[in-house]
């Protein structure tokens, strides 16, 4: 099969999700290629996703892997589009046959931000008060508070950026956490109240990030997108990526990590958490960043050895009951 880079007529079509952020993504993707390859016509096709669908369930209870991916995925395999463009945590991280994940770009702030109901602009999240309704559908968010801040009551929240923040303005909520880049990519850091420090809860595999996947077996377009690859990025994705996949994590599980580079050393921390937050194992591995990949493999041997698995076995028996 000829690759559409080397098509004649050189249009590329791109999926992405319909939501505000996707399309932020997509276009921000789109512009980079097209400084690097003015010739081509990268043409953005939107679609619908499962996730975006379903609303009103805790995204925990759909539990479907690629909630969020599956039907861009389909449209790979179909050949309706070329490459889809996804935030990377909300990405599997085992990919359908065929398909693979060709570049991961630069890296917004990856952790997680708390953003407050205009009462408590003068509070953070270690001074909220006792009972103070905190909205996330995020489990691991969920866990890593209450384990530290078992005080305050938790509370789902769906549906997108700015239903979420008009929820809290109204009062639903006192506050939200969100991903700081999701707030940042909108234009909305200006509602980035505190930055979670990483010793109170760690972001999610790939937060921040954005993945780009296309066919496996179309090289031409994979060399054209390895020139918006950001290096450091992919090896710090990669290890996260690893670690979530071998402890055979899906999206929507209480594990959480952070990664660092520094003179090509890799650090990775990553920690799994009960949903009720009692239960928790957290490590720290470093090696070369040039295997970014084992050391993802060497942490989850080593969370496992101190009960992770345990710990996911009984999240999941819970998530099947319904709990
Ligand atoms: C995944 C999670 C959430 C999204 C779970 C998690 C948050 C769900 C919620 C896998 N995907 O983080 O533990 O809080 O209800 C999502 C967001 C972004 C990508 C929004 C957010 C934007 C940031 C990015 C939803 N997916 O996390 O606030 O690109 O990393």
């Amino acid at each position: 099969m000829t690759s559409v880079v080397k098509s004649a007529t050189r249009t590329i079509r791109i999926g992405s999700r319909k939501s505000q952020l996707a399309l932020v993504q997509t276009y921000w993707v789109r512009e980079q290629l097209q400084k690097s390859f003015p010739d081509i016509n990268f043409e953005v096709h939107t679609m619908s996703t499962q996730g975006d669908k379903i609303l009103d369930v805790a995204l925990a209870k759909i539990g479907d892997k690629g909630l969020f991916t599956k039907e861009l995925e389909l449209g790979m395999i179909n050949q309706e589009i070329d490459f889809a463009v996804h935030s990377l945590k909300d990405l599997p991280t085992n990919l359908p046959e065929g398909l693979t994940l060709a570049a991961i770009t630069e890296r917004e702030n990856p952790a997680d931000a708390l953003v407050v109901h205009e009462k408590y602009k003068d509070k953070q999240i270690d001074t909220l008060p006792e009972g103070a309704v905190i909205g996330t559908s995020s489990l691991r968010r969920l866990a890593q508070l209450r384990n530290r801040f078992p005080h305050f009551t938790f509370k789902d929240v769906r549906g997108n950026l700015n239903t979420r923040l008009a929820k809290l303005d109204a009062g639903e909520y006192d506050a939200l956490i969100l991903a700081a880049a999701g707030l940042q990519r909108l234009g909305m850091g200006d509602r980035v109240h505190q930055i979670i420090p990483k010793e109170i809860s760690l972001h999610a595999v790939g937060q921040g990030a954005l993945g780009i996947e296309c066919r496996a077996d179309d090289q031409d377009l994979i060399s054209l997108l390895k020139a918006i690859e950001h290096p450091e990025t992919r090896d710090r994705c990669l290890a996260e990526r690893a670690f979530l996949r071998d402890l055979e994590g899906g999206c929507q599980v209480p594990i959480g990590v952070n990664t660092e580079i520094q003179d090509g050393n890799l650090t990775l921390t990553g920690v799994v958490a009960s949903v009720d937050g009692q239960n928790i194992v957290k490590d720290t591995v470093t090696g070369s960043a040039n295997n970014a990949e084992a050391l993802g493999t060497e942490l989850a041997n080593l969370l496992r050895e101190q009960g992770a698995k345990e710990i996911l076995e009984q999240i999941f028996a819970e998530i099947q009951r319904g709990s």
